[in-house]
């Protein structure tokens, strides 16, 4: 028998996200539905400056947003470069559910949205605003950082508990904050949803692993699912969270499996591994989870009937 429900996120702050998942999960409603649900929560969250609103935007200043989701049929829905959308996850699943296509991009998806319903929303608040025009005056795009770095700029600010880290590490210090929330409801279907408004400070026209299915979501409801967050082209590389899924699928348990897509991308970066961060997640059929991350400090958020709690990955550095 399935030993659903159960919620994964990718980042402690998102136990909110999770909160709203389980609402729907708690009384035997659908993954999907719960999975959508818990990842609008940083979507319309301003504080969360990697997730829609409050987005850090582009380097022209223009915030895009990247959304997928996929259920327990394998079928799948995305956009990519959206913009002024509140709720790019809603508009993924109606890709998936209302056209013959998986992904709509850019102007196409704008469109496409708004034929939905859904209404223009400035997505740049004043504050990712200030942000940009700080980054103007260098104009260096950087997300990789040295743990040593991240640990001096930390202990600068006096971040100096592990606690306090886990939540100030990714908005502010390298915006890896993207959501993946991946579900198993009571049913025992698997879903996922992923939601970004990417690298801050991207290139125009930039899309990352979160939209794109097999990259930063995967879901194989014979097997299990996965999600990552972190420098969304090394996901992209090693068609991350489907190599996760595939090694559960073959007897790795969730924290193995995304320990072997860590290890590629490790292997991929030689020496400048140690200054990328990408971290994956993943639930298998029977309820297991875990997470594994190239840099320490990723954590997830976990709920199911007898926890809610937010954990740290292992990681290989
Ligand atoms: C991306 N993976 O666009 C995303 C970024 C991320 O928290 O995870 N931010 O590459």
């Amino acid at each position: 028998p399935p030993k659903g429900p159960i919620v994964l996120s990718t980042w402690a702050h998102n136990m909110k996200a999770n909160k709203a998942a389980w609402e729907i999960l708690s009384k035997g409603g659908y993954a999907l539905d719960a999975v959508v649900n818990g990842v609008m929560v940083p979507e319309a969250d301003p504080s969360d400056n990697s997730v829609g609103y409050g987005g850090l935007p582009d380097r022209d200043g223009k915030v895009t947003v990247d959304s997928c989701v996929m259920n327990e049929k394998g079928q799948c829905g995305a956009v990519m470069s959206l913009e002024e959308i509140l709720h790019p996850v809603q508009v993924a699943r109606l890709v998936m559910e209302k056209t013959p296509h998986v992904q709509l991009v850019g102007e196409g998806a704008l469109r496409f949205a708004l034929s939905q319903g859904f209404k223009r929303t400035n997505l740049l608040t004043p504050e990712s605003e200030k942000a940009w025009k700080e980054w103007l005056k260098t104009s260096n795009y950087d997300p990789l950082r040295t743990v040593k770095e991240l640990e001096e700029k930390l202990k600068r600010e006096g971040y100096e508990k592990q606690e306090a880290m886990l939540y100030k590490w990714p908005s502010e210090v390298l915006n890896h904050d993207t959501i993946g929330m991946i579900a198993l409801d009571a049913k025992g279907n698997l879903c996922g949803a992923c939601t970004t408004s990417g690298m801050a400070f991207k290139m125009s026209g930039r899309v990352g692993d979160s939209p794109i299915i097999g990259a930063g979501l995967f879901v194989d409801n014979e097997v299990g699912a996965a999600s990552a967050t972190g420098v969304g082209e090394e996901m992209v590389k090693i068609c991350g969270s489907h190599t996760v899924v595939e090694m559960m699928r073959h007897g790795a348990s969730p924290e193995a499996a995304c320990k072997e897509a860590v290890r590629r991308i490790v292997k991929n970066n030689g020496a400048n591994a140690k200054n990328v961060q990408a971290c994956f997640i993943a639930i298998n059929k029977k309820g297991e989870y875990g997470g594994y991350s190239v840099m320490k400090n990723f954590s997830m958020a976990v709920r199911n009937t007898s926890i809610e709690t937010s954990i740290n990955s292992k990681s290989w550095f």
